[in-house]
């Protein structure tokens, strides 16, 4: 079956001279070549299969495993175990689903773009392995952690896996920094934590909580530190107030193409130290730890607001959304953070947030003074309403740890995971004017939501800038948008779980097309954060890296100057693109 090309944006045509081996041709390794490679790794060599074959009919079918899997299917955790577990693929070749029922929307079960074999690396030399494999076989290479990517960067067609998430080398506690290598003064002398290997915000928080301390990491507690996170840029409620999780960084351990394993801080590697605070994963080197700032805990300030629409009353609530969103540069200047979010659930509309206010002085009058700040410019707008055109539910409550506070809600780590998203950084101005303008640009972002009762939506207010973000950090390479960005605005759309490849492409197509273009009309000349982007974007080099993309890639060439690492939509890959000829996927060859 020829399955039709999906969205393809400002495609450059390219002329191709060598592809990587792929596994159909003769070039590909041999068994013993890969048996070799097992016994440099330890026996650490996975060769891998779907994780959903057993829903499809041939060898290994099984109910009852594919029952387990389909329950599993959307929880990040779960998937996250395996070395082709992807949260949120682009492209799925073999979904959960009851292929016996034979719909006839997936065919086929195969691997498509996920890799072929995995190194389940525990150190620096399993990596080095992998590395000097791909090289020595012309093999395609790709690095994970926990298969988080938005934009399929830890995948890859035909290609061997160097997988991190097994390195667990500890969580260490310093409570006076000291730079790993004592020649290297630092600026720094607060709390800090090393993070060797593939932990994932869940660890850290709970391990920095019994050190009386706070780090900034993801909202969602499932994303893995050390590798796209920190790397690409890094927000989470506790961002406005200590600065962008790239900013966190005082040193880290890499894998360069080399082979060879380095520091990179202030004072070695200085480059290569910057890039990785904010260029992005997967291209520059292989990183095994990373040591971040930590601070003492704080008092925590909660807010939680629901508003839920009348069932004739949609229109009202996005005019009411329209002018919380203006209000929220006074609420970010007065310390609130965290997210809000308006989705349809049931059919109703409903704007939600649930922020939360770090108080360096946590008097009764400081709180009190947080309170009226929130109650003021919103819970009292909308109160009016109650009963007539909402339902309002608005709390406060006190913690006195961040720690205690994140813990008292949930997080979307789990439900649905066959998302597309674009989303674009927006500063103070684009937010508090041209409020009919916003009014507009939610109605366009709410449509076709809730259409289809498998489909759920939600655009997000992500308020994880201003306060620290705001101040440019040496030694980054972020997109200088972060710094005059209030709210990381975020459009989510799912596809159900049963659409065929042109459903699919038509929610990737309106997405793109329809909703990023008004929001990039609102907030002109901001750009995006590219970890929750729109991999569509055909700006997507301006977009997230801003004027940081031309030196980021001379780092690339310094670093990787054959393109051992290599991944879709990350800095430097322009040498090399995916052909696919009109299919899903296809061999990596270098453009002439
Ligand atoms: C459910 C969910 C919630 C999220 N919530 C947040 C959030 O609150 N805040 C936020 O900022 N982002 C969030 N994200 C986005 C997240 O930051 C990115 O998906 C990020 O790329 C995940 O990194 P990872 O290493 O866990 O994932 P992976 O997919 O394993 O890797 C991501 C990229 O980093 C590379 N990489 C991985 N490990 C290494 C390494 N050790 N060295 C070099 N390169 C490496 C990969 O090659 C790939 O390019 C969320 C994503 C999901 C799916
Ligand atoms: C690698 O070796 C281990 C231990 O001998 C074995 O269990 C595993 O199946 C091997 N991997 C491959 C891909 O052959
Ligand atoms: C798939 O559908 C068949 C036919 O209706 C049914 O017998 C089987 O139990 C289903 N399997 C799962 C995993 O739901
Ligand atoms: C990877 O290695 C770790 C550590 O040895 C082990 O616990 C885990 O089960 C391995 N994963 C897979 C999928 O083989
Ligand atoms: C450390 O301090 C020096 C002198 O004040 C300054 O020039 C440098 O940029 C600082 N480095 C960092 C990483 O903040
Ligand atoms: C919505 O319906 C309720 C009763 O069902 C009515 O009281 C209210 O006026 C209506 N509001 C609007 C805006 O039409
Ligand atoms: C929304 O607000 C605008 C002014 O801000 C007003 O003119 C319009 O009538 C409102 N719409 C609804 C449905 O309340
Ligand atoms: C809205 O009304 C409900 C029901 O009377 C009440 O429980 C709630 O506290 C009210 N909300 C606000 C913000 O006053
Ligand atoms: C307020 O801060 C002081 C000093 O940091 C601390 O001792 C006290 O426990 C805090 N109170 C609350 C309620 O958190
Ligand atoms: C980790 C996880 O979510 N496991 C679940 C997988 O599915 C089975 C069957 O529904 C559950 O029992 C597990 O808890």
């Amino acid at each position: 079956m020829l399955i039709p090309t999906l969205v393809i944006l400002g495609g450059a045509h390219l002329a191709f001279a060598k592809c990587k081996c792929t596994p159909t041709e003769d070039c590909w390794p041999s068994v013993s070549a890969w048996d070799a490679l097992n016994a440099t790794v330890d026996g650490k060599l996975i060769r891998n299969h779907p994780i959903a074959q057993p829903c499809y009919p041939g060898a290994g079918y099984s109910d009852e495993r594919c029952e387990e899997i389909s329950a599993n299917w959307s929880t990040n955790s779960w998937l996250a175990q395996f070395p082709t577990g992807y949260s949120y693929p682009t492209i799925e070749t073999c979904a959960a689903i009851n292929a016996t029922l034979g719909e006839g929307h997936y065919p086929q079960c195969d691997l498509g773009n996920y890799p072929v074999y995995t190194v389940n690396a525990t150190g620096a030399k399993h990596l080095a392995a992998g590395i000097n494999f791909a090289k020595d076989h012309d093999v395609r290479l790709v690095i994970k952690n926990t298969g988080h990517d938005i934009s399929q960067r830890s995948q890859g067609y035909g290609s061997l896996s160097i997988w991190i998430k097994s390195i667990k080398d500890g969580l260490h506690f310093q409570q006076t920094y000291t730079p790993s290598d004592g020649s290297c003064p630092s600026n720094y002398t607060g709390r800090a934590i090393k993070i060797g290997g593939g932990y994932v915000w869940d660890d850290v928080y709970n391990f920095a909580y019994k050190h009386g301390s706070i780090v900034v990491g993801g909202d969602d507690r499932t994303v893995g530190c050390i590798g796209g996170y920190l790397q690409g840029g890094g927000h989470g409620p506790a961002s406005h107030q200590f600065g962008l999780g790239a900013d966190q960084v005082l040193e880290y351990e890499v894998v360069l193409a080399s082979g060879e394993l380095v520091t990179a801080n202030e004072c070695q590697h200085q480059d290569l130290f910057a890039a990785l605070r904010g260029g992005g994963g997967g291209t520059f080197g292989v990183v095994t730890s990373a040591t971040v700032k930590a601070y003492p805990e704080l008092t925590a300030l909660g807010h939680e607001l629901t508003i839920v629409a009348f069932p004739n009353a949609s229109s009202e609530l996005i005019n009411a959304t329209a002018d919380i969103v203006a209000s929220y540069p006074s609420l970010v200047e007065a310390g609130y953070s965290g997210t809000g979010a308006l989705t349809h659930q049931d059919g109703a509309l409903i704007y939600a947030h649930n922020f939360v206010n770090l108080l360096n002085d946590n008097s009764t009058a400081a709180i009190n003074k947080a309170k009226d700040t929130m109650t003021q410019q919103i819970v009292n707008q909308w109160s009016p309403y109650n009963g007539t055109l909402f339902v309002i539910q608005s709390s406060f409550n006190t913690f006195n740890s961040f720690f205690k506070w994140y813990n008292s809600h949930p997080h979307i780590s789990d439900g649905q995971n066959r998302p597309m998203m674009a989303s674009r950084f927006f500063d103070k101005t684009s937010l508090s004017s041209q409020q009919s303008n916003m009014k507009n640009l939610l109605e366009t972002l709410v449509s076709g939501q809730g259409t289809q009762t498998t489909t759920e939506s939600a655009t997000l207010f992500n308020l994880v800038a201003g306060g620290k973000v705001l101040d440019p950090q040496p030694l980054t390479s972020v997109n200088p948008a972060w710094r005059k960005t209030y709210v990381v605005m975020q459009q989510i759309d799912f596809w159900p779980d049963n659409a065929g490849y042109e459903d699919i492409a038509q929610v990737k197509e309106a997405l793109t097309l329809k909703k990023l273009k008004a929001m990039k009309e609102l907030a002109p000349g901001m750009g995006t954060y590219g970890n929750e982007a729109d991999p569509y974007d055909p700006d997507w080099r301006k977009d997230w890296w801003g004027t940081n993309y031309d030196w980021l890639v001379s780092v690339k060439k310094k670093y990787d100057p054959e393109d051992v690492f290599w991944c879709w939509r990350c800095v430097g890959n322009d040498a090399w693109a995916e052909v696919t000829g009109g299919t899903l996927y296809g061999p990596l060859c270098q453009a002439t």
